[in-house]
């Protein structure tokens, strides 16, 4: 079937320096030569930008613009692709566009560029949805994941899956066909062992997710403590910019203030909360419940103490609201005399990672970094190289093949028909082709091109 033209505005709408009409199909090039002229009347050579002028109907100018024919197969969409280059206004950008549309060309619908490109076969499902995380990371982590997922990693990792699946299933389509006693056995023990590989693969990719949760959606880091240790002089620091009032009177912060800060990458949602104690005032009591709030939801909790003053009652009961897995304390003021050690913390609250920090000189902000790193990549993990799943699509379908791999398994320990058992095999291979495409309906292809944005 021959597709029709579909033309857009590819950049942003606003005032820019250019903005660019892109025009993706067969009849790309004769709409070209309809609305633009070049100076001397050459025609266009293939992937050279050519200077000339976009026309109106009558002849008259509408914008002075370049532009650049792409021959098919080598394009974006794999089709024919041409590019004007306009002055960034949303007058030139609209009655150029006008102007394409009246020549043959059909509005595109969002994602349409990238749609062709998947059904055209140049991108795979998964690729595709990492153009469109690409645009939209607002981190350094977000767009480095983006582009290993549009290099093909995830497809690569998901494609070795379903080929290791593929095998079982053609393992246990012989036996189904061409039953025998003693091959049988064989095969439920291959199989458990199979499986039991397959399964590992999905889990260890899955767990690339959680990270990915972070990379996408930034990590909310509360700082709690009782008053006057010093969090907002810490909020502060981390943001590198005087945001929240620091006096030397407990109770200065009232309200809980988030902001947005960026650590080694990882886009973090710091809030800094009201010191927790018992108080007759109001005002500051309301306060003081939205910081039990912040510190119940957070991802990551910085507790400040004052390393200059024995642990306080209030100290404790903190202490007690936290999960030592997902905390760190900072022994803060470290630039004075401290009362306070590590074992101190220790005794009071056993598992917990302990730094010292003053936030007078900037001492401990290195070691907190290297804790908030550690936390969200596991460590382990080397940076750029690693698979981090992002997409929320994608792991729900990690996790409904983890599940049908798992019913498999329980089902082979059981020694249950194979053909009960290939029901499930086959699930799994199909959730996994999902994630690349190869097996999604046309409505889940329509839903997700759908969240693209226009000229995409
Ligand atoms: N010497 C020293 N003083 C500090 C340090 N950190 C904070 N301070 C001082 O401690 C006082 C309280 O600091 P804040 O950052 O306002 O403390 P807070 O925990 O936000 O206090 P509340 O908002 O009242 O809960 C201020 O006078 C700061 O200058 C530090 O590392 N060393
Ligand atoms: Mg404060």
């Amino acid at each position: 079937m021959k597709e029709d033209t579909i033309a857009a505005v590819a950049t942003a709408m606003g005032e820019g320096g250019i903005g660019i009409i892109r025009i993706s199909g067969s009849e790309a090039k004769e709409i070209l030569d309809r609305v633009f002229a070049t100076p001397t009347g050459v025609d266009f050579e293939a992937r050279k930008l050519t200077y000339g002028h976009v026309l109106a109907e009558d002849g008259g100018v509408i914008d002075e613009a370049l532009a650049v024919y792409m021959p098919a197969p080598h394009t974006y969409t794999t089709e024919d692709v041409v590019e004007i280059d306009c002055h960034g206004s949303i007058v030139a950008l609209k009655k150029t566009l006008q102007r394409v549309l009246k020549c043959g060309a059909r509005m595109a619908e969002r994602g349409e560029f990238t749609k062709r490109a998947f059904l055209n076969g140049r991108l795979d499902l998964s690729q595709a949805e990492a153009v469109m995380d690409m645009i939209s990371a607002r981190s350094e982590k977000a767009y480095d994941s983006a582009l290993s997922q549009l290099g093909g990693r995830l497809s690569g990792a998901v494609s070795e899956l379903r080929h290791e699946i593929l095998d079982v299933l053609v393992d246990m389509a012989v036996n189904i066909d061409y039953p025998d006693e003693d091959i049988e056995e064989i095969t439920y023990e291959k199989l458990e062992l199979a499986l039991e590989v397959i399964r590992g693969k999905l889990t260890d990719l899955r767990k690339s997710a959680d990270s990915g949760r972070i990379v996408r959606e930034g990590l909310s880091v509360a700082i709690v403590g009782r008053p006057n240790v010093g969090k907002s002089s810490l909020m502060n620091r981390l943001l590198g910019e005087s945001r929240a009032i620091v006096t030397d009177i407990a109770g200065t912060t009232r309200d809980t203030i988030e902001e947005a800060a960026n650590i080694r990458g990882i886009e973090i949602r710091l809030t800094d909360t009201a010191g927790i104690r018992e108080t007759e005032d109001k005002i500051e009591r309301i306060g003081i419940e939205r910081s039990r709030k912040a510190l119940k939801e957070a991802d990551l909790t910085l507790m400040v103490i004052d390393g200059g003053e024995e642990l306080t009652e209030e100290d404790k009961e903190i202490f007690s609201a936290l999960d030592p897995k997902k905390s760190l304390v900072l022994i803060n003021k470290s630039d004075k005399e401290t009362v306070v050690t590590e074992e101190t913390v220790l005794g009071t609250l056993s598992g917990v990672e302990v730094i010292r920090t003053s936030m007078e000189n900037g001492s401990g902000i290195e070691e907190l970094s290297d804790f908030i790193e550690e936390k969200v990549f596991g460590g382990e993990v080397r940076q750029g190289e690693s698979l981090t799943i992002t997409n929320v699509r994608h792991i729900s379908l990690l996790d409904e093949a983890t599940d049908a791999v798992s019913d498999a398994s329980v089902a082979t320990a059981a020694r249950e028909p194979l053909d009960i058992i290939e029901i499930d095999v086959r699930n799994a291979y199909e959730l996994l082709g999902e994630i690349t495409g190869e097996t999604a309906s046309d409505d889940i292809i329509n839903e997700i091109f759908k969240k693209f944005c226009l000229g995409k």
